[in-house]
């Protein structure tokens, strides 16, 4: 049989200046795509790399004191690093300062001009030098640049213009006939409202006022427009105009191009129309997602506010960056970027849900069964539901990510790993080994290991260390088998007898209030070393750390004001299984807090309990609500838990030493 082939892009990064975690959002959403592909038998090209021509690029290099290209080529190395810290997996990397590319955008160039799609005029009109875009007097936003609002420079030189009037009815039919050209459908209601209904301009395609750029063929005063010069290279890339074209013929047209939405304009109506003219098919999707936006905004260079990818790579993995980018933003809208949201979606999902699960699971098969892998034996009315779940998974997330609703996909992953957890809970092992019943035990040890495996396949498209990490600790690291699509289609591929070999925490718990307001991790026994990033600590700090060597003081530990709270009030947080929002009494004030108990208390058991509290914690925001205090609870590895209580009844806010 044929292979199934899927050609996926990003766009291609100005080598202007080093990327922010903005930038990496495209590539590792484009990146958990190609490798989602890749897991379902596909076979994928999947292509990123730099555009580095242009106006802006040479002025920054004149403001560095460099040459253009040694300038790119020091933030291109840049660049790939980061991508191979973030696990990009892409098939090629194009640089348009590279001969493949330069030589085909010039014939490309020439085709159009012999062809009559291309005629000299004169230019006069304005020019927003950071977004490289043309824009008439009407479409400026208060006199500035309407995509990026910075001050636009006026331009009048002799140019040479692409017709785009003769394509744009054609364009207009192809959006209206393949709804899912332009994705989301704002955005192409968007194109069309704005830019092609006012009447489309013919667009200027050279410019003579600077050298950095690909010559015209034939004109040597000219260099070719930046967008026309980068947007071909999703084709030169595939070895268009190039003696061996043999990837276009395998891949094009692309079956997804990711880019952010600002870029929409230039992919949906620049893009089609340049392919159109070379008589070539048009990509099935462009998909224009939303923006990562700091509270300030959206991160950019010139306000200041980039948070660079590779200090967060190295202080919590790139595997973290990459769960909380795919799963924090609904794909298609603008999200969020905090380190505090960062932290509370990795102790959340990583530590608890995943986390948990692989520990717990690994713990009692340890304490029951020596570590070993066991038979299945005496099936139970809980198991059904899981199993049904478990082959229902590997479907449900193909549909999710065929729509490019990734944080979708793996919501969904997420659901399965709470079934998992409450399948501990329901089928409660330490009660059957309690009864004796070996046979039955053996079998949720199994279904548990088994569930387990599949989330580690799933997993692999998003974050593809951790899944390697989970086979090592079930031992099953060399069953290649075992890690497959295929290998997913029954349940019960996991053989008896393999001894588990549980590691290192995965996902170590971060507290959220380190020192200089920097999360840190939490140590535990099996953790590693502290990533580089930690706050500094004073000689006066350290010496006391090493006389004391670990242990603290009474003093020390006066800094913590525990008290006795009652209980007031308690509801479950909306879409958070594990959460209750309490309000708790202190005696003279009321405290409002967000407790991961919600799988061991009912709301209604609670009012009127006394507990142990934490009164001068640092607040939190957990899932949108502040959280000022701490319950104080004990757990064990089986996975019970009790709140701490006061033994006799004693008034609320009362000391606790
Ligand atoms: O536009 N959030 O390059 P670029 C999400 N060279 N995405 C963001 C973002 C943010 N805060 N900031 C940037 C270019 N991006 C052109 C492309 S393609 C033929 C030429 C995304 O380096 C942005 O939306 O300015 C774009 O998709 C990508 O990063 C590259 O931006």
């Amino acid at each position: 049989m044929e292979k199934k082939t899927f050609y996926i892009t990003t766009p291609i990064y100005y080598p202007s200046d080093k990327l922010h975690i903005g930038h990496c959002y495209t590539t590792v959403a484009a990146d958990a795509m190609a490798r989602f592909k890749r897991l379902t038998g596909y076979q994928v090209h999947f292509l990123t790399g730099t555009d580095e021509h242009g106006q802006k690029i040479e002025r920054r290099a004149l403001e560095a004191g460099k040459e253009p290209q040694e300038f790119v080529d020091e933030i291109v190395a840049w660049i790939k690093n980061l991508w191979k810290l973030l696990d990009i997996s892409h098939d090629d990397f194009i640089r348009t300062t590279e001969k493949r590319h330069m030589q085909a955008v010039q014939k490309i160039f020439k085709k159009f001009y012999d062809q009559g799609d291309i005629y000299k005029a004169k230019y006069e009109g304005w020019y927003c030098t950071p977004c490289e875009a043309f824009w008439t007097e009407r479409q400026l936003m208060e006199g500035k640049c309407p995509d990026c609002g910075r001050p636009v420079e006026l331009v009048a030189e002799e140019s040479y213009f692409f017709k785009m009037s003769k394509y744009v009815d054609r364009l207009v039919e192809h959006i209206e006939t393949h709804p899912e050209f332009i994705q989301p459908v704002a955005r192409k209601n968007e194109m069309i409202n704005n830019f092609i209904k006012p009447g489309l301009e013919d667009l200027c395609v050279s410019r003579t006022t600077f050298k950095w750029g690909i010559p015209v063929p034939f004109d040597q005063d000219h260099v070719i427009y930046v967008w026309l010069d980068a947007l071909s290279n999703y084709i030169t890339a595939l070895g268009y105009m190039s003696e061996d074209d043999s990837l276009l013929q395998t891949f094009w047209p692309a079956n997804v191009q990711l880019i952010g939405k600002e870029i929409a304009r230039f992919h949906t109506i620049y893009w089609p129309i340049f392919l159109m003219a070379l008589g070539l098919e048009l990509p099935e999707k462009v998909f224009g997602h939303g923006w990562l936006l700091l509270d300030d905004g959206k991160m950019s260079k010139s306000k200041g506010n980039v948070i660079d990818p590779i200090v967060l790579i190295e202080r919590y993995s790139s595997d973290a960056i990459r769960y909380f980018l795919l799963r924090e933003i609904s794909f298609g809208a603008d999200g969020h970027f905090s380190e505090e949201a960062l932290v509370q979606r990795l102790n959340f999902d990583l530590a608890n849900d995943l986390g948990n699960l692989l520990n717990r699971t690994l713990a009692m098969l340890k304490k029951y069964f020596g570590g070993r892998i066991p038979e299945r034996g005496e099936t139970g009315a809980e198991d059904e539901e899981l199993l049904q779940a478990a082959l229902a998974l590997p479907q449900r997330l193909e549909q999710f990510m065929d729509e490019l609703q990734l944080s979708s996909a793996l919501a969904e992953l997420w659901k399965f790993i709470g079934r998992a957890n409450k399948y501990i809970d329901e089928t409660a092992p330490w009660a059957l080994k309690k009864a004796g019943q070996e046979s039955r035990l053996q079998t949720v040890m199994y279904n548990l290991l088994e569930s387990i495996r599949v989330i580690s396949v799933l997993l692999l498209p998003f974050m593809p260390q951790t899944p390697k990490k989970i086979w090592q600790q079930l031992g099953i690291a060399e069953h290649k088998e075992l890690h497959t699509w295929e290998s997913l289609q029954t349940f019960g591929r996991l053989p008896a007898g393999v001894l588990t070999q549980p590691g290192e925490v995965l996902f170590p718990r971060l507290e959220l209030t380190g020192e200089g307001g920097a999360p840190v991790r939490q140590a535990t026994k099996k953790d590693k070393p502290q990533p580089a990033k930690q706050p500094q600590k004073t000689k006066e700090q350290k010496t006391k750390e090493t006389e004391t060597s670990g242990l603290i003081s009474i003093d020390e530990f006066a800094r913590v004001d525990l008290r006795v709270a009652e209980i007031k009030e308690a509801e479950k947080v909306e879409g958070a299984d594990r959460l209750l929002k309490l309000i708790v009494d202190l005696g003279e004030e009321q405290r409002q807090v967000v407790a991961g108990i919600a799988q061991h208390y009912q709301p209604h058991e609670l009012i009127g309990k006394r507990v142990l509290f934490v009164a001068n914690l640092k607040p939190a925001k957990l899932r949108g609500i502040v959280s000022e205090g701490m319950l104080l609870a004990a757990s064990d590895d089986e996975g019970n838990l009790t709140l701490v209580t006061t033994e006799a009844p004693i008034r609320a806010g009362s000391k606790v030493k």
